[in-house]
């Protein structure tokens, strides 16, 4: 039987303090109407960007968590993974996927590791290569610009023309995903605006979407944009509105923060934009990248 409500297995960390990971893709995803099964990577007292965090990796805990989903034969219309606790667990979620998708299945790999041109605190460089095979399984990844130049092995680049994003994207497409995107992408001609791009390698089109820049930094906006970008897709969005309602949502979701003054830990007030999922799309603005 179908799910009656869709259900994603949502592969990510659990980090108590700090919205980023779970705590923002179970709310997202259940609002945009999803059943979420979380298959916690690691636990943490905060994100890693706040000193003094504490972690708790659970690899060794996985394989039986898999092993009694695999027995109760739970079926996922999507699979969505994050941040993980280890480099080893980057072949329990490839196993996992293989087990239990289907071409029906979405599959979107965030190769969470890295942001302004450096790994995260918890990180140990072999999970670029890690990272790397587990995007082969996934139709849609979704790093940031320093995680693609991770991923292909480039330097992260200051700017980038769009003949260079429409390089960039083939290289990732040639790594196996049909639809890659890159965010915080430092674009020439899009200066001042928060800029993603991404590829369809089905149909060959390329395109762009994005938002005026707000001038602080947010910590887990990238979870929260690929967790809009999944809901979106599940919903059955083009690739170029799932674009655009992942930026709008993003661009909303820092706005209704950016007035509040003193907020010590740059954390996105999420709960004050959640219901905005529900409007429906009333103005896109993504642009095909020519
Ligand atoms: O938002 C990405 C992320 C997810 N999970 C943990 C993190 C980070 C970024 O710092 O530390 C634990």
């Amino acid at each position: 039987m179908k799910n009656p409500v869709p259900r994603v297995a949502a592969i990510h960390d659990l980090s108590g303090y700090g919205r980023c990971s779970l705590t923002v893709v179970i709310p997202i995803l259940s609002t945009m109407g999803f059943e979420v099964c979380p298959l916690p990577t690691a636990v943490l007292s905060t994100h890693t960007a706040i000193e003094g965090f504490k972690l708790y990796d659970l690899t060794d805990q996985i394989p039986s968590f898999i092993d009694h989903w695999k027995a109760l034969n739970i079926r996922f219309d999507a699979i969505y993974s994050g941040f993980l606790g280890s480099a080893k667990q980057a072949e329990m979620v490839g196993d996992f996927i293989k087990f239990f998708s289907t071409p029906n299945t979405l599959v979107v790999v965030d190769p969470v590791m890295a942001d302004f041109g450096k790994l995260y605190a918890s990180m140990p460089p072999e999970m670029v290569g890690e990272m790397k095979k587990l995007s082969c399984l996934a139709k849609v990844v979704t790093p940031n610009i320093t995680e693609a130049a991770f991923m292909l092995g480039r330097e992260v680049p200051e700017s980038l023309t769009p003949e260079q994003v429409k390089d960039w994207l083939k290289a990732l497409a040639d790594l196996g995903p049909t639809f890659p995107v890159i965010t915080s992408l430092p674009l020439t001609s899009k200066q001042g605006r928060s800029t993603v791009a991404a590829y369809n390698a089905e149909d060959g089109r390329f395109w762009l979407a994005g938002r005026p820049e707000v001038p602080s930094q947010y910590h887990g906006t990238g979870d929260i944009f690929s967790s809009v970008l999944t809901g979106s897709l599940l919903q059955g969005d083009s690739l170029p509105i799932a674009l655009d309602r992942s930026c709008q949502f993003v661009a909303s979701a820092i706005q209704v923060t950016f007035g509040y003054s003193g907020l010590d830990h740059h954390e996105i007030l999420l709960e004050r934009a959640l219901n905005t999922l529900h409007a429906p799309v009333t103005y896109a603005s993504y642009e095909l990248l020519p």
